[in-house]
């Protein structure tokens, strides 16, 4: 075969660049430096539980699969049993709409932005997962993921389990804000940074973050993340760290290090994929289709990587694979 003329590769590479920039401008929008900036959202604010919170079926909770956001609300609902008062609803994408669309209709809407612009959100705003909505009032409770976990946490329930424990609240606290940044939305930041730099500025941000999560999870007797007893903290932390090595890892390159090596989070994540409902909210084949096959100015051949199988990221370690401190 002909080797490619280099001017036709140099052209391709501005042209693509260029188009790329564009693409990535209705994606991900960026700061003047290439950070990444999530946009602000909607229906954010903490609510008050509603009166009729007991109510059976009297609310939805709408999550995407893939979604990590939506996944931290769907664990507090899985973990908390929930559903006897709180129906759960899960949307699928619509790549090419870039947007989110119900299996059949609901209340009346077929897109998850039809449904915001019935509950009042302006029109230029996103129709993001995950949301509460009352389905008496037809009106959106919170759309906020940090929020909806706190809420739903309050939310009368026949199981005692508190996921924000008294004695270890400040840990708690201490730990989601941390992770809600360099590790939530550290992986998007490292995904969607236009520049090298920014991406760089987030790489070290969000293993800096996970070697302190290591370091204090095999310093301390606790089997969870801010003490004793399980909390929002262990509950933000998962949906990222169960999706690094199938999703993040080869999408958004965050791939410094193999969670193997970090081995007290590798049996943490183990730990709390064993909770019981906790398998049912993971599904690895939809994560990858959804990612690899959506995201398509981060990977436009649109195909979709077989593994790795998920079973594997939550089985024993590898034997002697850990150095302390080591950096391959
Ligand atoms: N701040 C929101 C962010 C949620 C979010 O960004 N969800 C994404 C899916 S992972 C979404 O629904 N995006 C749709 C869109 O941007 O149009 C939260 O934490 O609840």
């Amino acid at each position: 075969m002909a080797p490619v003329p280099p001017i036709l590769v140099r052209t391709a590479r501005r042209c693509w660049r260029w188009q790329w920039q564009q693409l990535m401008g209705g994606l991900a929008p960026a700061d003047s430096e290439g950070n990444y900036r999530r946009p602000a959202g909607v229906f954010t604010a903490l609510p008050p539980l509603p009166e009729d919170a007991a109510a059976p079926d009297g609310h939805v909770l709408i999550v995407g699969r893939s979604c990590p956001w939506a996944h931290r609300a769907w664990l507090v609902w899985s973990l908390r049993g929930l559903a006897g008062s709180i129906a759960l609803e899960v949307v699928e994408p619509d790549p090419e709409a870039g947007r989110w669309r119900f299996t059949r209709p609901f209340l009346g809407c077929t897109t998850l932005q039809e449904l915001y612009r019935a509950c009042g959100a302006p029109a230029a705003t996103r129709a993001t997962v995950p949301v509460l909505v009352s389905r008496r009032r037809q009106r959106v409770v919170v759309g906020e993921s940090a929020r909806l976990i706190e809420l739903l946490n309050q939310w009368p329930s026949g199981q005692a389990l508190d996921l924000d424990p008294a004695p270890q609240r400040e840990a708690t606290g201490r730990w989601r804000e941390r992770l809600q940044h360099s590790v939530n939305d550290g992986v998007y930041r490292c995904g969607f940074a236009r520049t090298q730099a920014a991406y760089d500025r987030a790489e070290a941000a969000l293993f800096a973050t996970l070697a302190e999560v290591e370091e204090q999870l095999s310093t301390r007797p606790d089997p969870w993340l801010s003490g004793p007893m399980l909390s929002l903290a262990d509950v933000q932390l998962f949906p990222t760290l169960i999706r690094l090595e199938l999703v993040y890892a080869p999408l958004f390159g965050v791939s410094r290090l193999p969670l193997w090596q970090l081995p007290a989070l590798w049996r943490w994540r183990s730990r709390f994929h064993a909770l019981p409902g906790v398998a049912d909210t993971c599904a690895a084949a939809a994560w990858r289709q959804d990612y690899f096959g959506t995201l398509f100015p981060l990977h436009p051949s649109g195909i979709v990587p077989a593994g790795p199988c998920l079973a594997t990221l939550v089985a024993e370690p590898p034997a002697g694979g850990h150095t302390p401190g080591e950096t391959p």
